[in-house]
């Protein structure tokens, strides 16, 4: 490790679009730095910080994953993490842990969807920000291009401190303007050279271009640099770091991980130009108060990753906001309640866990094991009261309906999505008791497909998943009258009841019951049992076996036996007039509604909503939030939308997001109607055979 103040740390958290060589540039450093004997690779499936098994196999990040990196005289608490969009949750937890965020953008494609979506988080969590143009070593990379999107997308702050010597095949290294050096790779360090001639005009145009943007950052050199003083390289470098820490600089280095051009020279700019812990935004608690890390306060921790790992079993990774934490101290979680004395505080490289020596100190990243029932986003003490608020993850939405192969494995099924769905709040179960299924939600089909794969590796347990059930409803449009009249004679004792009913819908009022019986025709004691027996017929249905809803039934006429009417009886006879009198009363399917919020570039908006009427849904409204972006509020059938994230993603090319809340039932049209009966009769037949 370099070294242990807390002003030599770098929490750095490497985001952006999926394959921009996030991963590879964390194996570089890790390699120039000596923590490793070979880069690793992601496509060898030799990666340090890609090594699930599940990473192994897809070739891209689903975990984020810690890489400290001791260069010079500071420690690079680099985060690794995903850039596919199923995944994006722990990107926005590495984004708590860091003081800053590099955004890895490929030469070649420029900023992606992803790398915008995670911009904006970042923004919002203000996160300062420094840019890494990889790729450069590739066909068709192209630095001035790429920088253009950049800038056009993210703003004027977006600014050179390096620029590229060559591209393609050629790149050889990279010209740092505030030293106005060229640097070459040269084994694990850099050989430094004076600028070639002919990249002089170019990189001192740069240079200008970078002194207008940071002398705002100091007012006293801005005057002087706006009487027209030059800024020297030593105020240059004195300015760079306060001028990302207030977000008024992006910086943008370039290089490519592959090839390790530029790197090492991205290393010392990190130690130089990045926010200390110290420096950072304060943290939010869930009463809204802030809290700035430091040292001198008791401990307190936030919780933004858990992991199980095969071998050390639950895995917490800690920012440490005030305090510090050393083994065997003892620490509360706020939100159990429960006291645990920590065996060792961890840091971790990749699936390596290391123990630290004497005290971590607020505002390092760490890794606490056998936490007990601890989980994301909890908060840990000593003595203090406080509570950090949530991170800001996005919410699950895509539903599976997920059963076991076998009874053996169903067995086992609970236990294992429970610790695993427990890990992460991007992930929900729900078991659905009017359906009858275990229903999963994450955020896209692919992280679906990662949670069977692990419940097989992981607790051996074989999933397949079946039709999703739509809870329907069955109501009535009419008012209509039945008797039940329900009579039996089985050897001395009999059965008799009988009750006339009325049926009336009651919209959006949900179920009634009126006792209209005048002059003792059914006796008091089984009144409740003529209710009884109604709603026992509605939970099942009396078209399609869903259980129907607001109706009002009213019981007004009846006759008895003295010695064969009993409950049972009378309930029976229900069943057999509310299905008679149902059947009348024009019973009709019921369907769940969903209400959508679709949030897509302006150009994709007319796609939104000229496809809304194919998926028998209204837009109820339009709204920009923000400038190029629109909202379009929708409402849909529930059936309709429930997959709509794969489908969203190929109308917006992948741009859109969106949220969903299930609202309300509306009647589905005729044919739906007729086919859902045939179906329920279809199944019951087969039931029967
Ligand atoms: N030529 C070239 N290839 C690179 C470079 N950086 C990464 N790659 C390759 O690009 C592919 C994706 O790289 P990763 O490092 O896995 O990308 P990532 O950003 O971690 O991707 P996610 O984990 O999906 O977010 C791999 O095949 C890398 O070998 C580079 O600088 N030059
Ligand atoms: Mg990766």
């Amino acid at each position: 490790m370099g070294s242990s103040g807390i002003e030599d740390i770098r929490n750095v958290v490497l985001a952006g679009h999926g394959g921009a060589g996030k991963t590879t540039l964390a194996e570089a450093m890790l390699f120039l730095s000596g923590a490793t004997n070979r880069p690793g690779s992601v496509d060898a499936g030799q990666s340090v910080l890609d090594y699930d098994p599940e990473e192994v196999k897809r070739k891209f990040t689903i975990n984020l994953s810690m890489a400290p990196i001791a260069h010079r005289d500071h420690t690079i608490n680099l985060i690794d993490t995903p850039g596919y969009s199923d995944f994006t949750g722990d990107a926005i937890a590495g984004m708590e842990a860091a003081d800053a965020a590099l955004f890895v953008v490929d030469a070649v494609s420029g900023p992606q969807v992803i790398t915008d979506r995670l911009w904006k988080t970042a923004a919002k969590m203000q996160v300062p920000r420094a840019i890494f143009i990889n790729r450069m070593d590739k066909e068709h990379a192209n630095f001035e291009e790429t920088l253009r999107k950049l800038r056009e997308k993210y703003g004027e702050r977006v600014v050179p401190v390096q620029l590229p010597i060559g591209k393609e095949d050629s790149f050889k290294g990279v010209i740092d303007l505030v030293g106005m050096k060229a640097v070459y790779p040269d084994g694990k360090r850099d050989r430094i050279e004076d600028i070639p001639e002919e990249l002089l005009g170019a990189a001192q145009d740069a240079f200008d271009n970078l002194a207008d943007v940071v002398a705002e950052a100091d007012d006293e050199l801005l005057m002087k640099y706006l009487d027209g003083e030059p800024l020297s390289k030593e105020e240059m470098a004195g300015l760079i770091k306060p001028a990302v820490l207030k977000r008024k600089l992006i910086p943008v280095f370039v290089g490519s991980a592959e090839t390790q051009v530029g790197v090492h020279a991205l290393m010392d700019r990190i130690n130089r130009f990045f926010p200390a812990p110290t420096d950072r935004a304060p943290f939010k608690t869930v009463e809204g108060d802030e809290v700035m890390i430091d040292a001198s306060k008791p401990f307190s921790g936030h919780v933004f990753k858990t992991l199980s790992d095969p071998y050390v079993g639950r895995l917490s990774f800690v920012k440490i906001v005030t305090g510090q934490l050393k083994a065997g101290n003892e620490i509360l979680n706020t939100r159990t309640g429960d006291k645990v004395r920590i065996p060792s505080v961890l840091r971790v490289l990749g699936k390596e866990a290391d123990p630290i020596d004497g005290a971590a100190q607020a505002g390092d990243v760490v890794v606490l094991s056998k936490l007990g029932s601890t989980l994301t986003n909890d908060t840990l003490s000593a003595g203090h009261k406080v509570t950090f608020a949530d991170l800001p993850l996005p919410k699950p939405l895509y539903p599976v309906a997920l059963v076991a192969k076998t009874k053996a494995d169903e067995d086992k099924l609970g236990g294992a999505l429970k610790s695993m769905i427990d890990e992460d709040p991007t992930l929900a179960l729900t078991r659905d008791d009017e359906t009858k299924q275990t229903v999963i939600s994450a955020r896209g089909d692919t992280a679906i497909d990662v949670l069977m794969s692990r419940l097989h590796d992981r607790y051996h347990v074989e999933t397949e998943l079946i039709e999703l059930r739509i809870p329907y409803r069955e109501t009535i449009r009419k008012t209509a009258e039945a008797q039940g009249r329900h009579k039996k004679q089985s050897g001395g004792s009999g059965q008799f009841a009988d009750c006339w009913l009325r049926l009336e819908p009651n919209t959006g009022n949900g179920y009634e019951f009126v006792d209209e019986i005048i002059q003792g025709r059914i006796p008091r004691q089984f009144i409740p049992a003529v209710d009884k027996g109604v709603q026992e017929t509605m939970l099942h249905g009396v078209i399609a076996g869903y259980p129907v809803q607001d109706v009002k039934v009213a019981v007004y006429d009846g006759s008895y036996h003295s010695v064969d009417s009993n409950e049972m009886a009378f309930r029976t006879a229900a069943r057999i007039g509310f299905k008679a009198a149902a059947e009348k009363a024009t019973p009709v399917i019921l369907e769940p509604m969903a209400y959508l919020e679709v949030l897509v570039p302006d150009e994709y908006a007319g796609a939104i909503m000229s496809d809304v009427s194919g998926l028998r849904g209204r837009v109820m409204g339009m709204d920009s939030p923000e400038a190029g972006m629109q909202l379009i509020k929708v409402v849909a059938p529930y059936a309709e939308v429930v997959h709509y994230s794969p489908h969203l993603r190929s109308l917006s090319h992948g741009t859109g997001t969106y949220t969903i809340q299930v609202e309300g039932y509306e009647q589905v049209p005729p044919d739906l109607q007729k086919k859902i009966i045939a179906d329920y009769e279809a199944k019951r037949e087969a039931a029967n055979k």
